[in-house]
């Protein structure tokens, strides 16, 4: 049958598929869930430096066609997620797990970099540059001159894997001009994409979520074709060297294989994951397997970027 093994610049997975920040990853009982599952690793909810309790609620909502989200960054702190990876480095030597990340301002995020460089941990980093939710605080990778002086303080200090999550962009030149900063950097991999930010959506007359009068970022069904085409825009434009995580409307198998096709090495489940729960992963793994064996495709990589045109 199909293998679904892949790696990440040095490390390897068992499975293309993870959870998306956000998803089943706010405390330890959640991600061993994650763990537990079907999935290859998991990526810790974004961490802040303080712990923070987030937006009032109700701020997430599952709808049909996906979900909208105004979380506002709840999270348990650094330092809560850094003790658990570093525990299950010890439990369980033979896999490699994501830490989501960003500070509320460039000097915070520094300073939670530079704690990680001087820390045991040994997996990949995933800097949240695309939080839509915060109020007062911009998607940060929608200000390219922002991200590249980010990214040039970064990499003068901090030396282990990292990769950064980014909001979806709309425009061709500015996948040029996000690509073109993108490739100055040894970035292992970019992850496409967070929820589309501030859509709304309504329950007769009124928003379904209470923060920011409703508004909220945008996930499921909705997303895919945004998702795609970041992914293939991102695929066609970046040094081979930076891989690419692809996240969004992954509902089945088949959600799996396009974004594969458009070149994402991994594959990351959000709101599908929210509606079914961790099982959602031994069911795309076989679907996706299912559609290999079809086509003939032993591995990830017999068809990972290989779209065709008209
Ligand atoms: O916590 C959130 O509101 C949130 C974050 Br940090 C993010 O990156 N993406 C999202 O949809 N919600």
């Amino acid at each position: 049958m199909a293998s679904t093994k892949i790696h990440i610049g040095k490390f390897n997975f068992e499975n293309c598929f993870m959870n998306a920040a956000g998803v089943y990853c706010f405390d330890r009982e959640e991600l061993e869930k994650i763990l537990n599952s079907e999935a290859g690793t998991f990526v810790t909810k974004t961490a802040t430096l303080s712990p923070r309790d987030g937006n009032p609620t109700p701020r997430y909502q599952d709808v049909p066609l996906g979900s909208i989200n105004s979380m506002g960054l709840p999270n348990l702190g650094f330092d809560y997620y850094l003790e658990y990876l570093l525990e299950l480095q010890k439990t369980h030597p033979d896999r490699t797990f994501f830490f989501s990340l960003v500070g509320m301002s460039p000097e915070d995020t520094h300073t939670l970099l530079k704690r990680v460089q001087e820390s045991e941990f040994n997996g990949l980093v995933e800097l949240n540059l695309s939080c839509p939710n915060v109020p007062g605080k911009p998607q940060i990778a929608y200000d390219l001159e922002t991200t590249e002086k980010l990214l040039t303080e970064i990499f003068s200090y901090f030396k282990k894997p990292l990769g950064i999550k980014l909001p979806p962009y709309f425009d061709m030149v500015h996948f040029d001009q996000a690509a073109a900063v993108f490739n100055k950097f040894p970035l292992t991999f970019i992850n496409c994409v967070n929820s589309i930010g501030n859509g709304l959506i309504l329950d007769d007359e009124t928003v379904l979520i209470k923060p920011k009068d409703g508004f909220g970022g945008i996930g499921g069904e909705y997303v895919k074709p945004t998702a795609l085409a970041n992914v293939h825009a991102f695929y066609k434009r970046l040094n081979p060297s930076i891989q690419i995580i692809g996240t969004g409307g992954v509902l089945t198998g088949r959600d799996a294989f396009e974004h594969i096709l458009c070149g994402a090495s991994m594959v990351q489940i959000g709101t599908t994951l929210h509606k079914e729960g961790p099982e959602a992963f031994k069911r795309i793994t076989e679907e996706l397997k299912a559609i290999m064996d079809e086509k003939g495709y032993k591995t990830i990589e017999d068809f990972r970027g290989k779209l065709k045109y008209l």
